[in-house]
């Protein structure tokens, strides 16, 4: 969401305030952990959510999903739970839980793939389909491999062994093909309360080059989403008429913190 400026004139002076609405959106997609050593469940987490300021949740609906490792697909059995929009509100959204049985080696890519979302304050629809990848029983190849998704990151860093302050590298492709000059908004899963010095900092944002490559270098330990925004075409609305789809590729990397001998 963008922030909205009203011009207000007062005495003569025209005074600007905004209207504080949180910003990015992003569909968080979070397994228990990205690395297991043992035969084990995890659990595999999906909500709509602006994760930096811990809210508001939105409703939101998954229409595909599935679970690739080496070369197989699982389908999830997603339990609904409602959850508040915001710390304390009546008013209740879905988000979703699924067990995932980790008993044999490999990478497994994670995929959620959303209905659009129709967002009235920016006119238009959102529709992000995410990603996370695990490393399991001492399995590490696959993880470059595309799933297909219509809109995907892949990355260039193997996603599940990243330090705090090593840097991520993506390509971006929407539709199939590389995606140039666009966003990326980037955020922290802000389990710290973590303030920042201004609003600017709660969307960070790097753009793809002209062949749909990306990078940010991840300052601490956490979670953190990526989410390039993309062009997909329009979709007609609740009252008829046509609204542009942003089409968004989503992808969940957790960084673990600098060890404390070398700190
Ligand atoms: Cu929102």
């Amino acid at each position: 969401m963008k922030k909205i400026l009203k011009n207000v004139i007062l005495g003569g002076s025209i005074l600007l305030f905004s209207t504080s609405l949180a910003k990015a959106h992003f569909l968080l997609l979070k397994p228990t952990t990205d690395n297991i050593d043992r035969v084990k469940t995890i659990k595999i987490e999906a909500k709509f959510t602006h994760p930096m300021e811990g809210g508001p949740n939105m409703d939101f609906k998954i229409i595909d999903s599935g679970i690739f490792v080496r070369g197989e697909k699982i389908k999830p059995n997603w339990k609904v739970k409602l959850i508040p929009s915001m710390k304390g509100s009546k008013n209740k959204v879905h988000m979703y839980i699924t067990d995932l049985k980790i008993n044999r080696p490999g990478v497994y890519q994670i995929y959620v793939d959303p209905a659009p979302y129709f967002e009235p304050a920016e006119e238009k629809f959102i529709k992000q389909i995410t990603k996370v990848c695990i490393s399991a029983l001492g399995m590490e190849d696959g993880w470059d491999k595309p799933i297909g998704l219509k809109a995907e990151i892949i990355p260039l860093v193997k996603p599940f062994a990243l330090w705090e302050g090593n840097t991520f590298r993506g390509r971006v492709f929407i539709n199939g093909k590389p995606a140039s000059n666009i966003d990326v908004e980037v955020e922290y899963l802000n389990t710290k309360g973590v303030k920042t010095p201004a609003e600017s900092f709660v969307t960070q944002v790097v753009k793809t080059d002209e062949n749909g490559y990306f990078e940010y270098t991840i300052p601490w330990a956490g979670w953190w989403g990526f989410s390039a925004l993309g062009d997909g075409g329009t979709l007609k609305g609740p009252d008829g008429k046509e609204y542009p789809l942003e089409l968004d590729a989503v992808m969940w990397v957790k960084a673990y913190p600098k060890p404390k001998e070398v700190k």
